[in-house]
């Protein structure tokens, strides 16, 4: 039943337990319920599938074993159904189509290869060594490796990731594409040019000395819900907190700490100190602002506002950043923030207060078309007050998938350093090609343009996660063949090529077992922790391969005879597969070493442990960028595309965001009050959502309108029912990621 409440004033405590619970016992009973929840994010147990914040460390054992969606990932995966034959032999390729994701989630995991023949209507069970004589074929028929594509999403594990882009070299392409490119692109790139290396600079123990905790464009207490654990500490200790975001989100509002007994009961901890309710594309603008404002603090009082210091002995580019921002116009700075001057200069005091600042931030930043300036704007404000390299201080972007860092140091990446494919070419005798391949944004355009052959995709849900939804699905029907290695079923595996296959596989939690012995993997967190991942459950199926034995199983088949690469070993033993990463990939030296020693271990990283900064000149680099932001016309607004608290990703739990009020559905779109009643529109009304992009218009339809506090002129809907409205001609300047948040529409009434 749908139904629609006042949005929540407090995240977590008993509800999320609840909450959690249930849906452990719909997928899993009781007994595995138990077992699963106890091992999670343990020592000798599995890392958490779910979001990328750092797991707890011993120290930490009581601050976050326990998440509300960490345990629903898990649920999910570990779930007893699983689809049955005669789901396949009873369901056209038409039928599945017509089931939406949510449902075919709900099937259960996949436990043999299915293929889609040729001009078949069903896909049938099929045997390993066939399905991987079908990649095969269609691999070693193209003249072009180009025209394959391999897609990759990122809960893959190191040592798998690092073996697919191995094959997919020796294959003979960098034509690797990634859901990071999706998600944090915007902050690798920015980050990388300006400090020197696109991984974020803060650890929890660094957070946790904080003196200012600066959350942007993120909700986590829906999508990395352990972080808000962390801030709590930061918050006891004296820590200010300032969330930045269209929405209230509740778990930055109020936070109930599951952990513990008085969080289940008690009133909880009101997090933010500040909220600035910014409208959608705003910050850059902000933080110019703040940086301005930084500077005349600075000239009213010399020496207490700016590290100087560390500006003259680590940073270039301060006076041509100081000259370009000495003059503001403010009318601008208001009208881009809809903030008024007095909350950006309240703001600015608790930076001009605080001796150590975080910075943190999420998709809210990164999936904007001027995302690249408005991270590098941050990063300005953050060096004026040597706020990078030291207890409390940092940049600190918040990582989407589980090992979507990983993935990206394993070589995840269309365009991979020369650097590592040195080292790779010689750790194997072959030759990788140095030509760049192509990212998601532009693998949807050779889909449109029908240059795609081969659509490979180690997990992820690429038809639905991308832009230009039908683009999409039409240029995947043209393909040759298409193969999704995945554990469950989704919207992806119903979009088929002339040829299509699905191949089950090992989740996270699941044991692996190969003829060597009982097998873990590894992973690296947000923050560049690296540790053991090791799956405690019976797998669904004793015939099930693990992600390092399909790509072995392929790579046999495809490149037997390209370098020296011993497929069958590392399929059998995966410390073998860790040595040569050991060799091949930034920070990972003598990896099986430290890994035996340590069980887990901090990837090094010259700015933050060092003050190093790995730049073009040396520096750490302030930047000058021409205010940008997000004019509308009247009667449009700027649309954002987010996650509910029941989803992972593409992946819909249920149909529940309890925070803000939702129950019963996901067609709904968020607007401010004032913005309704400007519009003569009213709260339950139907609408039509229309997206405007360089004329072209976009339709999603039938979205229910839910009044509610966001900021004046801004809307928001869940992905990836919106997906359709986006281009893939919108991209972000300089990384090429989708523009996924501030989007031009306008409402239709349809009722
Ligand atoms: N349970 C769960 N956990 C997840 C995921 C999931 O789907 N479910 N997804 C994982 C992945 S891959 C990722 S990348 C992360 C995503 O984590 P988030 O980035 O938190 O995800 P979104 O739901 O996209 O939320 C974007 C936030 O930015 C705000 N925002 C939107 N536009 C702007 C803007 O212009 N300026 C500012 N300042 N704020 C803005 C929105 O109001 C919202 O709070 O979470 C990861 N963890
Ligand atoms: N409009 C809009 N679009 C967006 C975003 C947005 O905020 N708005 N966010 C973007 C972001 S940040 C991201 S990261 C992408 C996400 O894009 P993807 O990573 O492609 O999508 P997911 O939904 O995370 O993929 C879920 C599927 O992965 C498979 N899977 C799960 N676990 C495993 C495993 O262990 N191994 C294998 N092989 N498969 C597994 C399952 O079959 C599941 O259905 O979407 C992007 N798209
Ligand atoms: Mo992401």
């Amino acid at each position: 039943m749908v139904d629609i409440e006042q949005p929540k004033k407090k995240a977590a405590g008993v509800p999320a337990v609840l909450s959690s619970f249930k849906f452990g016992l719909r997928e899993m009973g009781a007994a595995r319920t138990g077992k699963v929840f106890l091992k999670m994010n343990q020592d000798r147990g599995f890392d958490c599938p779910s979001c990328a914040w750092p797991d707890p460390d011993s120290k930490r054992k009581h601050a976050a074993e326990f998440c509300e969606n960490g345990a629903k990932a898990v649920a999910w995966e570990a779930t007893r159904k699983r689809v049955p034959r005669s789901f396949f032999a009873g369901h056209s390729i038409d039928d599945l189509g017509k089931i939406s994701e949510f449902e075919l989630g709900k099937l259960g995991r996949i436990t043999e290869p299915m293929l889609l023949r040729a001009g078949a209507t069903h896909y049938e069970p099929v045997g390993w060594d066939e399905a991987f004589h079908v990649v095969a074929r269609h691999l070693k028929a193209l003249v072009d490796p180009n025209d394959a594509v391999f897609y990759t999403s990122g809960r893959t594990s190191n040592e798998a990731a690092f073996l697919y882009q191995t094959f997919v070299r020796a294959y003979g392409t960098n034509n690797l594409p990634d859901c990071s490119n999706m998600c944090h692109e915007s902050s690798g790139t920015a980050l990388s040019r300006v400090i020197g290396s696109g991984k974020g600079a803060v650890t929890l123990d660094m957070l946790e000395e904080a003196e200012l905790i600066v959350v942007v464009g993120q909700n986590p207490g829906t999508n990395a819900p352990r972080m808000l654990s962390h801030l709590e500490i930061a918050k006891k200790k004296g820590a200010d907190i300032v969330s930045v975001n269209p929405l209230p989100e509740p778990g930055l509002m109020n936070f109930k700490n599951p952990q513990r007994p008085s969080g289940w009961v008690g009133k909880g901890t009101a997090l933010a100190d500040q909220h600035l309710q910014i409208r959608i594309g705003g910050d850059q603008a902000l933080f110019l602002a703040v940086g301005h404002l930084l500077l005349e603090a600075e000239a009213a009082a010399p020496g207490t506002v700016l590290d100087k210091s560390f500006i003259e002995s680590h940073t270039s580019g301060y006076e041509l950043y100081a000259k370009h921002n000495s003059e503001l116009d403010w009318a601008a700075v208001e009208q881009a923030t809809g903030l008024t001057r007095a909350e950006i200069e309240e703001f600015t005091q608790r930076f001009v207060k605080s001796k150590a600042t975080v910075i943190c931030w999420a998709m809210g930043l990164t999936q904007h078309r001027e995302a690249v300036a408005t991270i590098t704007e941050i990063v300005n404000v953050l060096l004026l007050q040597g706020n990078i390299g030291k207890p409390g201080a940092g940049p600190c972007p918040v990582r989407g998938h589980s090992n979507v860092q990983g993935d990206r140091s394993m070589g995840i990446w269309e365009k991979m350093p020369d650097a590592f494919l040195d080292r790779l070419d010689h750790e194997f005798s072959f030759t990788s090609p140095r030509e760049h391949g192509i990212d998601a944004a532009e693998t949807v355009h050779r889909l449109r343009d029908g240059a795609v052959r081969v659509f490979f995709a180690m997990g992820g849900n690429f038809a639905s996660a991308t832009p230009d939804t039908e683009v999409v699905a039409e240029g995947l029907r043209r393909c040759d063949l298409t193969v999704h290695v995945s554990t469950k079923l989704n919207r992806s595996h119903t979009i088929v090529g002339r040829e299509a296959l699905i191949l089950p596989t090992l989740g996270r939690t699941d044991h692996d077992h190969t003829p060597a012995g009982p097998q873990s993997v590894t992973v690296e967190d947000s923050q560049g922790a690296v540790h053991l991942s090791t799956g405690n459950l019976l797998p669904p199926a004793p015939e099930l391969k693990s992600e390092v034995a399909i790509v072995c199983g392929i790579a046999s088949l495809v490149v037997p005879e390209i370098g020296e690469i011993p497929w069958a070993d590392f399929a059998d033993d995966y410390s073998l597969i860790r040595q040569r990463i050991g060799r091949v990939c930034d920070g990972y030296e003598d990896f099986e070493q430290r890994l035996q020693a340590t069980g887990g271990f901090l990837l090094a990283h010259a700015a933050r442990d060092k003050r190093v900064f790995k730049t073009s000149d040396a520096r750490a680099q302030f930047s000058a960028n021409e205010l940008s932001w997000l004019p509308t016309e009247p009667g449009r607004l700027l649309l954002q595309t987010m996650r509910s608290h029941d989803q992972f990703n593409t992946t819909i739990y249920g149909l529940e965001d309890r925070y803000r009020g939702v129950h019963g559905t996901r067609e709904v779109v968020f607007v401010n009050p004032s913005d309704l009643a400007e519009l003569g529109l009213e709260d339950g009304q139907r609408v039509d959502i229309v997206s405007e992009f360089r004329g072209v218009e976009r339709r999603a339809s039938g979205f229910r309108l839910v009044s509610y506090p966001t900021a004046r002129g801004c809307v928001a809907a869940y992905y990836p029912e919106t997906n359709v409205l986006m281009s893939a001609d919108d991209v972000a300047k300089g990384s090429n990621t989708p523009v996924a948040k501030g989007l031009t529409v306008r409402l239709e009434r349809t009722n």
